[in-house]
């Protein structure tokens, strides 16, 4: 009986070690950002984002938009009124495109990871 307590409390206890390793390591740990597409282009990105940092690109025109890095990292299509989100994994100034719209451009600038 009192084996079987103890070895219920030390089960308990890797339990929540583990949920604390879990969230500690998870991508979500960054930070986000919103870039909204609006009027036929991209609105103003982020001045400083890292590795690990999340974009949520929020279309808010009647057309469909793409946020597609030029160097292939991402290509997130959204409908009108969509939103979809890149966790980025690369540093370095990304080109970003609309693939259904020519003239519309952007540059992400993602600087390595902080600490
Ligand atoms: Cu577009």
């Amino acid at each position: 009986m009192r084996i079987f307590s103890l070895n219920s409390v030390g089960t308990a206890a890797m339990v929540a070690a583990l949920a604390l390793a879990t969230s500690a390591s998870g991508a979500e740990s960054g930070q986000q950002f919103t870039v909204v597409m609006n009027n036929m282009n991209f609105g103003q990105m982020p001045g400083q984002v890292h590795i690990g940092d999340t974009i949520i690109w929020s279309n808010q025109d009647t057309v469909q938009h793409s946020a597609t890095a030029r160097d292939g990292s991402f290509d997130i299509r959204l409908q009108p009124g969509q939103k979809g989100r890149t966790v980025l994994k690369k540093a370095g100034k990304i080109a970003v495109d609309c693939l259904y719209h020519p003239t519309m451009r952007t540059t992400l600038n993602v600087l390595p990871a902080p600490k």
